[in-house]
């Protein structure tokens, strides 16, 4: 199977790579924009063009593989993502179109291949900063080649805590965001938004960052991440509690009973389990409607 795995990963890089010259290239450019679930969800002519190009690069080597892809979800009739046991690509063309339609360099592409709905492969590329992220279920992660490891920080009041607001009107969305603002601005050394869930997973992963979370992203902002940050020893959960632990062979088996969904739209991760359970006990929920719900 890893000789399998070896071409995925190296045609998925490929591709990455060939993409991130075209989002680099247009990122100080005018864009053509429309909205999507929201005012300011927007989606761009480059998002489009690049999942495109992802899928039919993968599907011509791999036409036996599913894809989950953020555009032509939205594209389709109906929002709700159906993931099977098959070997499935899940893309996130651009993760951070916002940042990427005002120019801030916070923009990257976010492949993860999942296959019995676990994560083999995870990619996170910023074609702009040029920083590729990668990991494979069992070797690691990396950080332009060079290993990386999530940060052993374990309480909250040093923790450099990264948090989204999202691209949501809803007002219990807005609602939740405010109130957990309030709860960690004062216990935490600060706080951060990237605007791009997947670079706030990588940096989580690098020990850039303590931790993350966000609740009411997709499954193709964090199946990436998901797996990046275990291999570099951190830990992924639902906000409400639960863990996935690094990836040990027996990880399937965890993980089935584990509380982290990738179609929950809901997302907690820490370098350490004890920052993360401290997290857990002080935030305030929100519970979206499921990806694989319409
Ligand atoms: C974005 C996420 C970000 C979140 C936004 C949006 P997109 O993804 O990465 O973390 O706060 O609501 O979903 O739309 O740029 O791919």
């Amino acid at each position: 199977m890893s000789a399998v795995y070896d071409h995925c990963f190296k045609t998925a890089i490929r591709l990455t790579t060939e993409v991130g010259k075209l989002i680099k290239t247009r990122i100080n450019s005018a864009k053509t924009i429309e909205s999507k679930s929201s005012e300011i969800d927007f989606v761009t002519e480059t998002d489009k063009e690049v999942e495109k190009i992802l899928i039919n690069g993968l599907s011509s080597e791999f036409p036996d593989h599913k894809f989950v892809g953020e555009e032509s979800t939205s594209e389709g009739k109906t929002q709700k993502v159906t993931l099977t046991n098959d070997p499935t690509w899940v893309i996130d063309p651009v993760d951070g179109t916002l940042n990427f339609v005002h120019g801030f360099p916070q923009v990257c592409v976010s492949i993860a291949l999942l296959v019995d709905k676990e994560p083999e492969i995870g990619i996170i590329y910023n074609p702009v900063l040029e920083q590729m992220f990668t990991a494979r279920r069992g070797h690691g992660a990396f950080w332009n080649d060079q290993p990386i490891k999530a940060s052993k920080t374990e309480d909250m009041s040093k923790a450099l805590v990264s948090f989204e607001f999202g691209c949501s009107r809803d007002p219990e969305k807005m609602q939740f965001v405010r109130e957990n603002v309030e709860i960690l601005f004062p216990k935490v050394h600060g706080l951060r938004s990237l605007g791009s869930a997947a670079l706030d997973m990588a940096m989580v992963a690098c020990g850039g960052s303590d931790a993350y979370m966000e609740s009411g992203i997709h499954a193709w902002d964090m199946a990436a991440g998901d797996l990046i940050i275990r291999e570099a020893g951190g830990v992924v959960m639902d906000p409400a509690g639960g863990f996935s632990l690094p990836c040990f062979c027996f990880i399937t088996a965890f993980r089935k009973s584990g509380p982290f969904d990738v179609l929950s739209r809901r997302v907690l991760c820490a370098g350490t389990e004890k920052l993360a359970r401290q997290l857990t006990k002080a935030l305030k929920q929100y519970y979206p409607p499921r990806d694989d719900e319409n």
